[in-house]
């Protein structure tokens, strides 16, 4: 209960830390409102995503665009709430690497929802033919929200969209977390060296909810739900693990609570940080704040100040 709304990633897990993993750190990500795993396998620390979660101070973000994260010292590009607009943003800034010959690859993220999307269609041709260090990393989890992949597109597949702008595109499983860090790792350092986009789709499936105001029973049988399980990443990494004597159930154990600990300790202490003031949805509107913006950041004060007196005189009962 203390996030506002958030897109849990259950499911997507290997296709999330395998793309991940096969950047540079000076690479970019343009992620969508559901990437939090990739923001942990890039390093970004829990505590910067927790403020992130529930809006307290110190929330890198401060307050803007619930559940979206960005970071300049990650180099993850805020997103857009609107699905599928970054595909096309993510192009101009593989371009602009390209023009600096900095050496730097964008990967970006989508769902197969937004592949029905203008932008993605814009984006594609405009990186096709520019020919920018870019992935656009499609994780075909089978839905956009209730609607199943079926009836987003009559294509057979996501990736041969790539054909049509002239990108080569790729399949994988996306639950095999060695297959993607591959398939991601190859086409990333190709992109590098030859400035040349590639469309990957993952294969993937959304185990839980699309995010945590959606009941995805309405839209979906629980044999379905049930098979996919059968293919969850973690269950599939784990007896890859345990086969090679790498990993173990002590060590399972022992590593779920130290983790839980840890996590529980750091919710506790973000809850525990001041709210974000209102007046700060106005501060990054410009660089300097314009006449117009102090204008109303005094009536916001104004407001706030009112809010607040006729809170002390009606108490919520
Ligand atoms: C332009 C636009 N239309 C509709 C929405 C509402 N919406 C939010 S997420 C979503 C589904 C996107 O599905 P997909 O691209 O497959 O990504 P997934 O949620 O499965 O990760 C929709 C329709 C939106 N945010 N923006
Ligand atoms: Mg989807």
């Amino acid at each position: 209960g203390a996030f506002s709304r958030y897109a849990p990633f259950e499911g997507q897990e290997a296709s999330m830390v395998g793309s991940a993993k096969a950047l540079r750190d000076v690479d970019w990500i343009v992620p969508t409102y559901r990437e939090y795993a990739v923001f942990l396998a890039r390093g970004v620390p829990v505590r910067e995503l927790l403020l992130r979660l529930v809006v307290r101070r110190g929330d890198p973000v401060k307050g803007h665009e619930l559940t979206l994260y960005g970071s300049r010292r990650y180099r993850v590009l805020m997103p857009a709430g609107a699905v599928g607009i970054m595909t096309s943003v993510a192009v101009g800034l593989a371009w602009g690497i390209k023009l600096r010959g900095a050496g730097e690859v964008v990967l970006t993220y989508l769902g197969d929802g937004a592949t029905s999307k203008g932008d993605f269609h814009e984006g594609l041709n405009m990186a096709g033919v520019l020919g920018v260090p870019a992935v656009f990393f499609c994780q075909n989890n089978r839905y956009a929200i209730s609607l199943p992949v079926e009836r987003q597109t009559a294509s057979p597949t996501i990736a041969e969209k790539g054909a049509a702008y002239g990108i080569d595109w790729y399949r994988v499983d996306g639950n095999d977390v060695v297959a993607v860090k591959h398939v991601t790792s190859v086409l990333v350092e190709r992109s590098r060296s030859e400035h040349t986009p590639f469309l990957v789709e993952a294969l993937t499936y959304r185990l839980g909810p699309h995010t945590t105001v959606d009941n995805p029973r309405v839209y979906r049988s629980e044999d379905e739900v049930k098979r996919w399980r059968e293919l969850d990443p973690l269950r599939r990494t784990r007896a890859y693990l345990m086969e090679r004597g790498l990993w173990s159930e002590d060590e399972e154990r022992a590593y779920i609570a130290q983790v839980e600990e840890r996590l529980n300790a750091e919710i506790e202490q973000v809850l525990g940080e001041p709210e974000i003031e209102p007046e700060v949805i106005l501060e990054d509107v410009y660089s300097r704040p314009t006449r117009e913006v102090l204008r109303s950041m005094e009536e916001l004060r104004r407001q706030l100040a009112r809010l607040r007196v006729s809170e002390r005189h009606q108490p919520f009962a």
